[in-house]
């Protein structure tokens, strides 16, 4: 097939475009970079290098006689994203580029509504290029199983079925997120479904639990193919960052209680869940959601799990819980529909020891300190306006 990676130079967009052109797909990626400008801004970088998107196109080209054509541009601009999918003509298009960070959304106003403006723009105008080019392009958008929250129910696939008042429907799951970033995805959940119904359009909504893990097949093949690893408290991912932290020997930082459970994948299972997702589309009009993840956690046993793997002295720090979010919840999610497909999960306690504690330890002479400690407050309400508020990017 040919395949459109939007987002494809991110943490899960390029090794996805790998994996996707090694599995004999013809891939294109498209991206306006803006992922490598957070950096300058918040003053951080990746703790394993990578290489520009021009390099790295270069040398899978060198080491596996593959193409995977670059397109630069941002998908908020109209007329960008409309001629980027009538050029491209792609059977599917993977969904990966918006601002995914909860705290960043958490900043400021001027960062929320840059956040929500970016993706929920973005996404619209690939709606509208899937209908106006091809209503047949199969869409797979990824979403985030944080959008569910934490209910006193069972969370199902994006749908539910109730009863009221004797009658009965099926709807969309209610979503209580908690943070400007995963409303951002809840509202392209909906823009999506409404563009199925309406446009007889077809998409897939990976509802994808945290991420960890930085090395897939395609990426062990040259340094240069390496994808980014982010440790710091805007962008690092809790588990990516606590390895870090037991490695440079500094506490683990636990948000309150650590009871929070959340949904976690290897980032090998992110990128066969999205070919398994494209090589069995849905069907033209449908609106399928699927829970990606495949372990559950609380953050309190995910330290206690790398203090116990890891080679090494590592302490637990229970800090101060910048966010608003439930400290004790039931927590059950359904995730059987890309199993079904025929996924077979990574687990945790073998990508720790078997790849993550040792990345970490390759690259730690580039990690900050002081970047460990969480920067952004849920509970502070700073509505600066005017130019010197707006991040650069979005300037
Ligand atoms: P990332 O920030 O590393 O990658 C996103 C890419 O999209 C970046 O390269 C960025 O430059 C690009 N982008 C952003 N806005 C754009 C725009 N308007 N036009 C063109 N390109 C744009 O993020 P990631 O960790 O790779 O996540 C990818 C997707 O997966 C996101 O949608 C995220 O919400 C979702 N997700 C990520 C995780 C995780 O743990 N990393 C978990 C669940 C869901
Ligand atoms: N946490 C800690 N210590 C830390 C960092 C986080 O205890 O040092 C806690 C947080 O309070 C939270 C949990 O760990 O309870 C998860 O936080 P996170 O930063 O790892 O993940 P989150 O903000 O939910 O966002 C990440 C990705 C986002 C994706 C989401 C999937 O950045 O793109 O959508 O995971 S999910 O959580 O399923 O919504």
């Amino acid at each position: 097939m040919r395949i459109l990676v939007l987002g494809g130079d991110g943490y899960l967009g390029w090794p996805t475009a790998l994996h996707l052109s090694m599995g004999g797909h013809d891939v294109h990626v498209a991206d306006n970079l803006v992922r490598r400008t957070y950096d300058d801004e918040l003053g951080v970088t990746s703790l394993v290098p990578i290489a520009s998107l021009e390099r790295r196109v270069a040398v899978w080209r060198q080491v596996t006689g593959r193409d995977i054509p670059a397109h630069i541009g941002d998908l908020t601009d109209p007329v960008f994203t409309r001629t980027l999918v009538g050029e491209v003509r792609p059977d599917a298009i993977v969904h990966f580029a918006e601002q995914r960070s909860a705290p960043y959304s958490m900043i400021d106003q001027a960062h929320a509504v840059y956040t929500q403006s970016n993706n929920v723009i973005g996404t619209l105008n690939v709606l509208y290029a899937i209908a106006d080019v091809d209503p047949t392009i199969h869409l797979v958008k990824l979403g985030s199983m944080g959008e569910y929250g934490t209910p006193n129910i069972d969370i199902e696939e994006g749908w539910l079925e109730i009863t009221h008042k004797g009658r009965t429907d099926t709807v969309l799951y209610p979503k209580r997120p908690g943070s400007f970033y995963h409303l951002s995805k809840v509202h392209d959940s909906h823009n999506i479904e409404f563009a199925c119904r309406t446009w007889n359009l077809r998409a897939t909504d990976l509802n994808q639990g945290i991420v960890y893990g930085q090395e897939t097949d395609e990426t062990r093949l040259d340094p240069e193919l390496a994808t980014r690893f982010d440790y710091d408290a805007v962008f690092g991912t809790v588990l990516n960052r606590m390895v870090i932290q037991a490695v440079c020997g500094h506490p683990l930082t636990v948000y309150g209680s650590g009871h929070q459970v959340r949904g976690m994948l290897d980032i090998r299972d992110t990128v066969e869940c999205i070919r398994l997702a494209i090589e069995h589309p849905a069907h033209l009009g449908e609106f399928r959601v699927f829970n990606q993840f495949t372990e559950e956690f609380s953050v309190l046993s995910i330290a206690e799990l790398i203090r116990l793997t890891y080679p090494g002295a590592v302490r637990i720090a229970n800090i101060e819980n910048p966010r608003v979010e439930a400290a004790e919840h039931y927590y059950h999610a359904v995730h059987s529909r890309l199993v079904d497909l025929g996924l077979e999960p990574h687990r945790l306690d073998d990508t720790l020891i078997g790849s993550l504690f040792a990345v970490a330890e390759r690259h730690k002479e580039r990690a900050d300190p002081d970047l460990f400690e969480p920067s952004v407050e849920w509970r502070a309400t700073s509505s600066r306006v005017g130019p010197s508020a707006v991040p650069a990017h979005a300037a």
